[in-house]
């Protein structure tokens, strides 16, 4: 059984590459952006709270990301493997991620992040602004406050899982088949 968390900055190409790699080693995606927009778009109680923080560009708030992602594993008792997408995206994430693992006898096989410069990916969600919808890549003060928080909230887990031994990044930039590839390879070695 493995476990990967795909990791990066806003528009690296997680969801991008997940759609790619759940299908090659059998894993179940778990994108918790894809969750949360989920259920804004059905206007539940959980989309609802989530949308006050998703349209400023900020994280939403630690105890309701991390329960709905523990619930989400939890629905898939046979899955081979999970593909964690945008989980963890903070230290108190990450760690009760490993607790909640330990607690099934698994654990992290590795964390593959994305890597690219800041004002290529900030053009990319300019980009996809134009058709997304999405309130949180439509205007730029909304995304720069989207990689402060990954700045100052998400960068010290590339610490945390390097401590582990368990970090392996790759260039995000080129193609998404030159991408996937430089992934894989990563994950083929493992
Ligand atoms: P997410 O939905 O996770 O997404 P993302 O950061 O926008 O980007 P991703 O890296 O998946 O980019 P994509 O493949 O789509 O987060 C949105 C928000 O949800 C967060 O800001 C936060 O508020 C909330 N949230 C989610 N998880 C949370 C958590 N754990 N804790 C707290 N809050 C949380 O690619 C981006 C664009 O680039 C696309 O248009 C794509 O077509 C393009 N692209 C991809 N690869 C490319 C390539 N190789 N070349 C050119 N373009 C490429």
């Amino acid at each position: 059984m493995i476990n990967i968390v795909l990791f990066g900055k806003p528009g690296a190409g997680k969801g991008t590459q997940a759609e790619f790699l759940k299908g090659k080693y059998n894993l179940t995606h778990l994108s918790t952006g894809d969750i949360f927009r989920f259920n804004i778009k059905n206007d539940t109680e959980l989309g609802q709270l989530a949308k006050t923080f998703m349209d400023k560009g900020d994280l939403v708030p630690d105890e309701v990301t991390i329960q709905m992602l523990q619930s989400e594993v939890d629905k898939n008792p046979h899955s081979a493997g999970f593909l964690f997408d945008g989980f963890p995206r903070t230290i108190a994430q990450a760690e009760a991620l490993d607790k909640f693992l330990e607690s099934k006898e698994q654990n992290i096989t590795a964390t593959v992040a994305l890597e690219a410069d800041d004002e290529i990916l900030v053009q990319r969600l300019l980009e996809r602004g134009k058709t997304s919808g999405r309130p949180d890549d439509q205007d730029e003060e909304k995304i720069r406050n989207r990689y402060q928080e990954y700045n100052e909230k998400t960068a010290p887990l590339m610490q945390y899982y390097n401590a582990q031994g368990k970090f392996y990044a790759v260039n995000g930039i080129g193609s998404i088949e030159e991408v996937t590839e430089r992934l894989s390879k990563v994950i083929d070695n493992l």
